[in-house]
């Protein structure tokens, strides 16, 4: 018996099942604690039916863009509701510009849903250290719901290379004390 090879077994075994309980572990922690969930169905969209220039005239709920105070009795205090299209989101405040990048405001202590969908292409949306990471694809709703805890200036990205203009893609979400 070669005690010695004994032991190199025993401790990859051992570090086998640390790594698994870790990630286990890991993966509760990203459900339980940051409340990151799996996509599910939120919805279809004609694409061909949106107007940036004219939001008023497309189909609920992208008839009226930026932030939208949610009715009584929903499970978020407000949405905001974007269009993305090459090379922007578009929040509504100056409808049919493009070039101005969007900054919406919102109050901390709220908890908001996001609602997008594209276009034209695949982009994507990212808000830096919110957990909001999402595909927003031509054709899908997306949406994403957060709780805004901590007042300060979030940057939004696109994150999903969607043609030259990718870099312009970005924005700000300030969460107001
Ligand atoms: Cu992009």
């Amino acid at each position: 018996v070669n005690l010695e090879a004994q032991d190199w077994e025993r401790g990859f075994l051992v570090a086998t099942a640390t790594v698994l309980v870790v990630l286990f572990v890991a993966i509760l922690g990203s459900v339980v604690d940051a409340g990151i969930d799996l996509p599910a169905d939120a919805g279809q969209i004609d694409p061909r039916k949106l107007s940036i220039a004219d939001p008023a005239a497309n189909p609920v709920p992208f008839n009226e863009l930026g932030v939208v105070a949610a009715a009584e009795g929903e499970p978020v205090d407000f949405r905001v509701v974007l269009l993305a299209a090459e090379w922007r989101f578009f929040a509504g405040e100056e409808a049919g510009s493009r070039g101005a990048i969007p900054r919406i405001e919102v109050p901390a202590g709220s908890r908001a849903e996001f609602v997008l969908t594209s276009l034209d292409t695949v982009h994507g949306f990212l808000v830096a250290d919110l957990a909001v990471n999402a595909t927003v694809i031509p054709g899908q709703i997306t949406r994403v719901t957060v709780d805004l805890d901590r007042p300060g200036e979030y940057r939004i990205v696109c994150h999903e290379f969607c043609g030259i203009g990718h870099h312009t893609m970005y924005g700000v979400l300030e969460v107001t004390p």
